[in-house]
């Protein structure tokens, strides 16, 4: 077979219908549509690597009515469309599939801070902004968005409502529904959702913005939102702690929240082994307890008082619980650089995790009393599938949300433990159910877990699912194989 016989291994992609990407590059202009292949690469993966879709093209609208325009057009076509911000899924949420008929929708464009008011309390930010920046936002008019996590540098507010991201802080201020007062949203059909309300009581009806949080582009587009402020952080108090076992992380968290619940930042749990991958394939990271052990927290305290005394009470909490045998050392940090270092030891798990080869994560809840007993029998229930394989749970233990994941054997080929990933995933799940958890808790569902929702939401609750998402999107254009089964 010679070059001009042989098939065409990848085909070329289905074209829009006739007139479309005119009337697109009409509304958007020559920066808001991108078709060149080599461009579109970036966009098309996602962070994890998981999938490797295809699109026609990327759409960056820059303001809600070019967002509602091409939105009508894309309706008007059939076209489907999956909605962008950061790219940092976990669940391969925002990547298109493989048919090349998906076009990506990125928000990227509409990053204005529109407003931020100290009295209220209140920043409204569009769908792009990046976490970060809101944070920084924030602070620069002396206040506090209290979201933060590890992807904070990239994702993007309507990224973090999409999937109604947790993250570090979740104990203290809720996850992103809780810091959400109102919505803008460009509806499946390219109406506008004008919800910007910054009202702290409405009871005017169906709680509708809630249903957009979480949704993951299934539902419409969020193209703004307005937030919840908090006056900022005037004292703070992190420490790690090596502690004994799984049960004396729970009881350390319980000890905290006896004393002074109001205190508590972060509750954040890791595992020996995961606290391992960080020492070895982390540049820098360097652990303040001596020795090796099996379990850490980290605690982080903080007071919007200036003369809170949160080092005195960190240091009479971790006392009484080194008297109990709870907590086997611990060191405190003296500085802000001596919190941050410690904060990286944390952060660092993902990435540590990624060069130490193949993982699969499931990122799980169960009641937070539950917790020791998720880590411990699905970490046996791992072992025992994949002998060899390392359980890496870590995570936030304050809200009963581990990240239960497992790194594969050194033994064994990436491609051969990858080949498992949905038993791996079963495993961890059967424990999960087993202790009135959910097998979702903070990533979302997208592509990865799309197929999980019938055994655990089945019934009357994936039913009225499923008469919601065809009320809004009755052709299904929004995000098509995403959160809900076909
Ligand atoms: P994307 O990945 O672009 O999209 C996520 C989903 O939302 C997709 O389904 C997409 O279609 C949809 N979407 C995006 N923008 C819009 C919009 N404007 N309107 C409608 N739908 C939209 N998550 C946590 O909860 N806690 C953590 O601690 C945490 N840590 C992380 C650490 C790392 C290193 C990484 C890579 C991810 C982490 N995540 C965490 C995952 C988390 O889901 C994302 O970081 C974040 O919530 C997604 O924001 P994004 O802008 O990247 O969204
Ligand atoms: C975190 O808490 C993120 O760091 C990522 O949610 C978790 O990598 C993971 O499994
Ligand atoms: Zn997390």
């Amino acid at each position: 077979m010679d070059a001009t016989t042989m098939p065409d291994a990848t085909p070329p992609l289905p074209a829009l219908p006739p007139g479309l990407l005119t009337a697109l590059t009409a509304v958007l202009g020559p920066k808001g549509v991108v078709t060149d292949a080599a461009d579109l690469a970036a966009w098309t993966t996602d962070w994890r690597g998981l999938y490797q879709g295809a699109t026609p093209c990327l759409l960056r609208p820059a303001s809600t009515s070019e967002v509602s325009a091409t939105v009508r057009l894309l309706a008007q076509a059939g076209v489907p469309m999956v909605p962008q911000g950061g790219n940092t899924s976990m669940v391969g949420g925002a990547a298109p599939d493989e048919s090349g008929r998906q076009v990506i929708l990125s928000l990227t464009r509409m990053n204005r801070i529109r407003d931020v008011d100290t009295l209220d309390m209140t920043m409204t930010a569009e769908a792009g902004v990046i976490l970060k920046s809101a944070q920084e936002a924030a602070a620069a008019a002396g206040a506090l968005f209290p979201l933060s996590l590890g992807a904070e540098g990239s994702a993007t507010i309507g990224g973090v409502l999409s999937t109604n991201a947790g993250g570090n802080t979740t104990v203290r201020y809720g996850n992103a529904r809780e810091l959400m007062l109102g919505l803008e949203v460009v509806l499946p059909d390219g109406q506008v959702f004008s919800g910007l309300r910054r009202l702290r009581k409405d009871n005017t009806g169906y709680a509708l913005k809630h249903l957009f949080v979480g949704a993951e582009g299934s539902l419409g587009l969020i193209t703004a939102a307005t937030l919840r402020l908090y006056p900022p952080a005037r004292a703070t108090a992190v420490a790690l702690c090596a502690v004994a076992s799984e049960d004396a992380a729970l009881a350390l968290f319980r000890r905290f929240r006896d004393r002074d619940e109001t205190a508590i930042r972060a509750f954040e749990y890791m595992s020996g082994i995961g606290m391992g991958m960080v020492r070895r394939h982390i540049e820098g990271a360097t652990v303040p307890v001596e020795g090796e052990h099996d379990h850490y927290c980290l605690v982080d305290l903080a007071s919007s008082r200036a003369d809170a005394d949160l080092h005195g009470l960190m240091e009479s909490v971790l006392e009484d619980a080194m008297a109990a045998e709870e907590v086997l050392d611990a060191a405190l940090a003296r500085s802000d650089a001596q919190a941050a270092a410690i904060w990286r030891l944390r952060e660092e798990h993902p990435e540590a995790q990624k060069r130490a080869g193949a993982s699969v994560k499931s990122d799980v809840s169960v009641p937070v009393s539950r917790t020791p007993e998720l880590i411990r029998r699905a970490s046996a229930a791992l072992r025992k599938l994949i002998p060899g394989s390392r359980p890496v749970p870590f995570g936030h233990m304050g809200d009963g949300n581990i990240h239960m994941n497992l790194a594969q054997p050194e033994d064994m080929s990436a491609a051969e433990f990858l080949a498992r990933g949905h038993d791996i995933m079963d495993t961890v799940n059967e424990v999960v159910r087993d202790l009135d958890g959910s097998f979702s808790a903070e990533h979302g569902i997208g592509r990865l877990k799309t197929d999980m929702m019938e055994s655990w939401r089945g019934g009357a609750e994936l039913e009225a699912m499923r008469r919601i998402k065809s009320a809004f999107d009755p052709q299904g254009l929004m995000n098509p194989g995403k959160v809900l089964p076909s």
